[in-house]
């Protein structure tokens, strides 16, 4: 379903038709989106909370436990061959997906909260140490700043902060003053999930590494939307979630670079993640099983798989023509409400996340009144009480766009605030 790229010049009305028949054709793998709340057909609008499932990532999963299920790695039958297959093949498609030139580099977590929680605690136990430092940006989700604080804690090392210009871009001409011959760790988000920014990765990591220090990339939201080849970003640690790009949730990736991921102690202790087990001691399986203790989440990693290679189908170009598309008609769209705060870049440097106010209406009764028009959003501090207070308010109304939204999802986005204001005044 490449679609192809749109000829320079195209009026921004054939965009939108083109935009809006690419989500027609995408929506019919989505059977969650054939339905109606509060009477009308569901606007799912709450995408970068979590993505509905596609029929290829739902029939993988059930074909897996129809046919495949067992435990992998030490079955000596056919299912437990399956199984195992089945896991070792989900890796290499999401090693793919990711740019990763060896699958053994991608480790099999929970989600990016389990992925960067595993570094924290299983790299930080080796390599940071009392006085070493650690710098973060206050545009990170929670899970990108909690277990840093719990790994600086327990190591007395310290965090430093980069701050967030008035439209919620790193100022990264600060970053060189950040960067000190103690900085270990540089945590960052590749796309905000409050703002949408998209960071510029790979002149980060330049400079990162210039000094000396690491790079891990909270991808939660780059993974789903944008082109990753981690080779090309020349990060050291990248996180994801399933969930977040179409595939189940409870499973996610930490790629990292082999010989870091070699040299790092095990997150948790159990079966398959060991080589020998004496009285007092043990040695521990190579990478990545030395990171997977206890029976992993299959089925998950089969559906994240699934996922990866139903989004290579669609294609990343095509998917980022049809969301900047869809998020210029909505930011236009939205600036033109009377009484609208809107947070975040121009167009040109975020993914499909749009963050708002509207003057005398709180943001969750907002989401509620939109519920009610069978519109979904998230009201909140999305999990980045930072980037809240950096812009002085307690929580804002967000809408985030994925493939199968399109212009009239907008319109009845817009339609929804139109109430919400004739209630509020
Ligand atoms: N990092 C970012 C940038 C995120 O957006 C999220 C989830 C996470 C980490 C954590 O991912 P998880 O899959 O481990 O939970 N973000 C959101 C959100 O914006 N609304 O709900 C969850």
């Amino acid at each position: 379903m490449n679609a192809p790229a749109a000829p320079a010049g195209a009026r921004a009305s054939d965009r939108r038709s083109r935009a809006n028949a690419f989500a027609a054709r995408v929506r019919r793998d989505f059977p969650a989106l054939q339905q109606e709340v509060g009477g009308k057909p569901l606007v799912y609008l709450d995408n970068a909370a979590s993505t509905q499932k596609p029929d290829a990532v739902i029939d993988a999963i059930a074909h897996y436990y129809r046919h495949d299920h067992a435990n992998v790695h030490r079955g000596m039958h056919e299912l437990a061959r399956r199984a195992t297959e089945a896991y070792e093949g989900a890796r290499r498609k999401v090693a793919r997906f990711l740019g990763a030139a060896d699958p053994a580099e991608v480790v099999w977590t929970r989600g990016t909260t389990e992925a960067i929680n595993l570094v924290a605690s299983a790299w930080s136990h080796t390599f940071l140490g009392e006085g070493d430092e650690i710098v973060l940006s206050t545009q990170e989700h929670h899970s990108n700043l909690v277990p840093w604080q719990l790994a600086a804690a327990r190591a007395g090392a310290r965090l430093r902060y980069l701050e967030l210009d008035d439209e919620g871009r790193l100022l990264l001409d600060r970053l060189p003053e950040l960067l000190s011959p103690r900085t270990r760790m540089v945590a960052l988000s590749h796309v905000s999930n409050a703002l949408g920014t998209v960071n510029p990765v790979a002149e980060i990591a330049k400079q990162v590494h210039a000094a000396g220090a690491l790079l891990l990339v909270d991808g939660a939201q780059g993974a789903p939307h944008l082109p990753i080849d981690v080779a090309t970003l020349g990060c050291d640690f990248y996180a994801a979630s399933g969930h977040k790009m179409c595939g189940p949730t409870g499973i996610g990736a930490l790629w990292g670079r082999r010989e870091l991921l070699e040299q790092m102690e095990p997150y948790q202790g159990g079966g398959e993640m060991i080589s020998v087990v004496e009285r007092e001691y043990s040695t521990w399986a190579e990478v990545p099983h030395k990171f997977e203790a206890g029976t992993p989440n299959v089925a998950g990693a089969v559906g994240m798989g699934a996922a990866a290679d139903y989004l290579t189908g669609i294609g990343h170009a095509a998917l980022a023509e049809h969301e900047r598309t869809v998020l210029e008609y909505a930011l236009d769209r939205l600036a033109a409400i009377d009484g609208i705060r809107l947070f975040g870049p121009p167009a040109a440097e975020r993914c499909g996340v749009v963050s708002f106010l509207l003057d005398h209406a709180h943001a969750h009764d907002v989401a509620t009144i939109l519920d009610a028009d069978g519109v979904a959003v998230r009201a909140g501090h999305h999990c980045a009480q930072l980037v809240m207070k950096h812009f002085g308010v307690p929580a804002t109304s967000r809408a985030s766009f994925y493939l199968y939204n399109d212009t009239e999802d907008v319109d009845r986005l817009i339609e929804g605030l139109d109430r919400v204001k004739a209630i509020f005044g």
